[in-house]
């Protein structure tokens, strides 16, 4: 028996709910095995982040090369960065893999702040995206980080047609939007398509986590984009139905593994 593996670059949170720990749990559950390379530490709880402790750059870009040396990597995903010398050095790794596989399904979650609007980042965080936006096959902005990367431009399709510029597939997530549903909306240069997902009350920690390295799991099992959005998309409105709560303030996705969901 084998499983594909997902290289993530994430940011460790230590009250288990984000970063890091949210990919395993959502790579794992979705029958790929993680290789999380942790670009960052981070003090926080459920709610709050208090500091941000990037890993040295040279770190980073090793923990990736002794693992590509020997595994394969079937798909990359990454989250928070630290700062700009890591997102350099996961731009050179990732340029490195792509030698050998040049289709490698690569996810970018474009976090610029926590839920709460806290720092994830040493520095400018929008400089270090888009060092890596070309080199993604899927980006995952929600609404304020859309707005955001596409320097205060708040029309939804002069975004797409920046984004789409860079990246062949952008997924804009609407769960900043009010309304009674959420609407997550797919573009490509092959089409787009939109989804839409019951509101669900209060807050989570860990949502966008989720849901991109479920994507970049399913891509690793060799599942077509629209199919691995959608299906990422269910399992992640699940986790989210089952959030349970440690403490007052954001609940935690319940992001164990369900058949129906495994590839
Ligand atoms: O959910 C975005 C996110 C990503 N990575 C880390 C985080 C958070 C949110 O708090 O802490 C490490």
């Amino acid at each position: 028996m084998t499983r594909p593996s997902v290289l993530v670059f994430a940011g460790s949170d230590p009250s288990g709910g984000a970063g890091i720990q949210a990919d395993i749990q959502a790579i794992s559950a979705m029958g790929a095995h993680p290789l999380p390379v942790i670009t960052a530490l981070t003090v926080q709880d459920n709610d709050r982040v208090y500091q941000v402790q990037p890993v040295a750059a040279d770190l980073v870009r090793q923990q990736a090369q002794v693992l590509m040396n020997k595994i394969d990597i079937a798909a990359v995903k990454i989250g928070i960065v630290g700062n700009r010398d890591n997102a350099e050095a996961i731009a050179d790794t990732l340029r490195r893999l792509k030698i050998s596989k040049p289709n490698l399904p690569v996810v970018l979650d474009p976090v610029l702040a926590s839920g709460h609007g806290d720092h994830l980042s040493e520095d400018n965080p929008v400089q270090s995206m888009a060092i890596l936006m070309p080199m993604a096959t899927l980006v995952t902005p929600n609404l304020p980080e859309a707005e955001k990367l596409c320097a205060g431009e708040r029309r939804l399709e002069a975004q797409v047609d920046k984004l789409l510029f860079q990246c062949p597939n952008v997924l804009i997530k609407g769960g900043h939007d009010s309304g009674p549903d959420v609407v997550n909306r797919w573009y490509s240069d092959s089409g787009q398509r939109t989804w839409t997902w019951p509101r669900l009350d209060g807050g989570f920690h860990g949502s966008g986590c989720t849901l991109a390295s479920a994507v970049a799991a399913l891509l690793a099992h060799g599942k077509p984009m629209m199919e691995a959005i959608e299906s990422a998309q269910a399992y992640c409105q699940h986790a989210l139905m089952s959030a349970y709560a440690i403490a007052d303030g954001q609940r935690i996705p319940d992001r164990s593994a369900t058949l129906e969901n495994k590839a």
